[in-house]
């Protein structure tokens, strides 16, 4: 873009309009950081530079970028059917899609609802989930709860149940009759912990004083990340998500796992569920069902929940939910290529074999400047970083440029860096990675 067009904020007016989700909008116009194309584990930016993506775009592409197979897909499936209602309508992708991913689900969530986002997918997991109990005669069975530090998306029963302060403060009441259960976070005990770290399964008992304060007879669900993503990654003490499905079944409330970072290979199975081996009864996901490629998100139920919506006359809609978009005819060609493209790869459990490299990998950075911790679990890595007294997030910021500018793409939130790059990463790009967060530490000192 010319530089003639200049708005009074001293950047290119041509960039006023498009205001930008969760960034620093006024930071990022006065020197933008444009993304133009992509290939494999790299993006390539407008002035032609190759830019390592640690991140898989957003904890999405997880094959990688612009898969051809993926690609050919969508572009067939545009040129033959643009779009179907889904309303009292169908495409026979829809129902493809649906059976293949019910193929590699945790045991029992074999009924797979669409939305298009990680966002609509947890609205929908909430409001199936309360009027399952009505259904059943429990009627209420209406209050939900979350944990702190959650992140459930961005919609208001997402942030009602979700623990990320900012993301909470400025909207108001939010739902009623949500509470939350305390975090999992831990460094005292289980800073630079290898993994699942070993203290703080007794952190899930506080689910029994909200029972205790609540009832039981009142509580519909619980919702978590198994992996807290979004908020700095936080990996579940050994044995939580285990107490956590034990109480949930002593008293009746459904557990659902919001699975949007962690579905689709994250943690070295197909699901956390599988890797933890803890089964939901429903499970949220989005982002890597499509690689990133096309906006879809699901719900995945255990069948008993499906089935207790299927009563009363055959003529009449049975939940009245649903989205334009549900199973859009490009988003489902898009996850039927997806999942042949993971499977072609044995991407889904690639985390797995890539763990006890990566994680190494991490953990050599322990003694750099400012290090506080790092946490870890299949592909998914966090360095928690001290801050800069009196503000908080400028030096992980001050990460992110640096690493920008040395062609390295990183997340951070807060404080910490999250790592989360594509599947089919190898032991270059992690030396790669490394070596630039090494240097860019030191400079951040
Ligand atoms: N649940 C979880 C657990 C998520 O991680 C969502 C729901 C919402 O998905 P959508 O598709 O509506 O964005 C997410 C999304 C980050 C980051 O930097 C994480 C997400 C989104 C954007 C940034 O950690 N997770
Ligand atoms: N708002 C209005 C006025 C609508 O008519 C609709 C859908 O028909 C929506 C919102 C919801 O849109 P979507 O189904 O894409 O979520």
């Amino acid at each position: 873009m010319s530089a003639d067009v200049s708005s009074d904020a001293g950047h290119d007016a041509r960039l006023d309009a498009y205001w930008m989700p969760f960034t620093a909008n006024r930071q990022f116009k006065q020197s933008p950081r444009l993304l133009t194309g992509a290939d494999g584990m790299f993006f390539r930016d407008d002035k032609g530079r190759d830019v390592l993506d640690s991140i898989a775009g957003l904890w999405c592409v997880n094959a990688g970028h612009n898969r051809p197979r993926i690609v050919r897909a969508i572009q067939e499936q545009a040129a033959e059917l643009d779009f179907a209602p889904p309303f009292q309508m169908a495409h026979p992708k829809a129902f493809e899609l649906a059976d293949r991913l019910a193929q590699i689900a945790p045991a029992g969530l074999n009924r797979v609802f669409f939305t298009n986002s990680g966002s609509e997918s947890v609205e929908t997991a909430l409001k199936m989930a309360i009027a399952y109990h009505r259904v059943r005669g429990e009627g209420a069975r209406t209050r939900l709860i979350g944990r702190e530090r959650g992140y459930h998306g961005v919609n208001f029963g997402g942030i009602s149940v979700g623990g990320m302060v900012a993301n909470r403060k400025m909207f108001g009441h939010l739902l009623a009759g949500v509470d939350h259960i305390r975090h999992t976070h831990d460094p005292a005990r289980n800073a630079f912990s290898i993994g699942v770290p070993q203290h703080g399964a007794e952190f899930a008992d506080d689910l029994e004083r909200l029972i205790a304060l609540h009832d039981a007879s009142t509580i519909a669900a619980v919702i978590v990340e198994p992996v807290a993503g979004s908020t700095g990654v936080l990996i579940p003490p050994a044995g939580y998500l285990q107490r956590l499905r034990e109480i949930c079944d002593k008293h009746g409330i459904l557990l659902i796992f919001d699975e949007v970072i962690t579905g689709f290979g994250r943690t070295g199975q197909p699901f956390a569920a599988q890797t933890f081996g803890v089964t939901p009864d429903l499970m949220t996901v989005a982002k890597g069902i499509t690689n990133g490629c096309v906006p879809m998100g699901a719900v995945f139920a255990q069948q008993k929940i499906h089935d207790a919506f299927m009563t009363g006359p055959e003529h009449l809609i049975e939940f009245f939910h649903g989205y334009t978009y549900s199973a859009h005819p490009l988003a489902c060609a898009a996850g039927i290529a997806t999942l042949n493209t993971y499977a072609d790869g044995d991407l889904l459990t690639r985390a797995g074999r890539m763990e006890a490299e990566f994680a190494q990998a991490l953990h050599s950075l322990r003694d750099e400047p400012n290090v506080i911790d790092v946490r870890n679990i299949g592909l998914v890595g966090g360095i928690e970083l001290k801050p800069i007294p009196g503000e908080p997030a400028k030096r992980a910021f001050n990460v992110f440029l640096d690493c920008w500018n040395q062609g390295l793409l990183i997340r951070t939130t807060g404080d910490t860096i999250a790592l989360s790059p594509p599947l089919i990463i190898e032991s270059q790009h992690i030396e790669r990675i490394i070596a630039t967060l090494r240097d860019a530490l030191r400079r951040a000192a």
